[in-house]
């Protein structure tokens, strides 16, 4: 099971966000490389940067301290948020992102897809953000369209294998995960998920594992101590 850390980044500072909402948010640093490194140091698989600006279309971006954040550890890094066209999925992997995650991209440019996946398929995350069964898109303010088994089957078509499933009501909110959608999103075969949303304990770690995802992202029990990256890994 590998663990991977959220470092969300709204105007430079690293975030937490209840259920998306900008207007519901915590800071919790200036210097988001620095919080990479130490969980980095905590010992995380890989880390989650989250454009939020960009995903949120606020006409900034954090590209540039995403970049930095990139240097400033030797763990891989997958980026989200705001990556909406084949330039900026290639200036991404310019600045050495380990993968990418498509959002609305992906839902508004399926052809698009298609053809970065036959070179990068391995390298492209597909995010199924989800709200009561709908794909949101958009800073999840839109509703992307097709249902959660039609996306991971178009998308396995085109050779993406990778899917982070996130459910939009319980990002940021500690109520545990969503377990209905998460195991139905792994019993596709073949489809590798990652869990996002909601996690707060070892045992909602035990239990997404337990499903088949195989991997989950740590966010707001992180940043509030819920959770150390030392125990979960020494324990799961
Ligand atoms: O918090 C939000 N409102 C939000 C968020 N965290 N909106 C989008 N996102 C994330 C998604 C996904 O990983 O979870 O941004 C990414 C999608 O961005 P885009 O620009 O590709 O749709």
């Amino acid at each position: 099971m590998r663990i991977i850390p959220a470092i969300d980044i709204m105007d430079g500072n690293v975030v937490r966000l209840r259920k998306g909402n900008p207007d519901d948010k915590v800071t919790y640093s200036n210097n988001p490389s620095e919080i990479a490194k130490k969980w980095e140091i905590s010992g995380a698989d890989i880390l989650h940067v989250v454009d939020l600006d960009a995903a949120l279309s606020t006409n900034k971006n954090n590209i540039e301290i995403i970049s930095k954040l990139i240097e400033a550890v030797n763990i891989p890094v997958q980026v989200a948020g705001g990556i909406r066209s084949i330039e900026a999925i290639n200036e991404m992997f310019s600045k050495n992102a380990a993968k990418v995650v498509l959002g609305t991209m992906a839902y508004k440019e399926p052809d698009s897809i298609r053809h970065i996946a036959k070179k990068k398929g391995e390298k492209i995350i597909v995010s199924i953000d989800q709200n009561d069964g709908k794909i949101m898109i958009s800073g999840w303010r839109e509703i992307a369209g097709p249902r959660i088994d039609e996306a991971i089957n178009l998308f396995m078509s085109m050779g993406i294998r990778e899917f982070l499933v996130t459910s939009v009501d319980r990002d940021g909110m500690l109520t545990g995960p969503d377990i209905l959608t998460l195991s139905y999103a792994s019993s596709f075969p073949g489809a590798r998920i990652i869990a996002s949303g909601g996690i707060s304990s070892i045992e909602d770690i035990i239990r997404v594992r337990s499903i088949g995802c195989s991997s989950v992202i740590l966010g707001k029990s992180l940043y509030d101590g819920n959770l150390s990256i030392e125990k979960v890994k020494a324990l799961v």
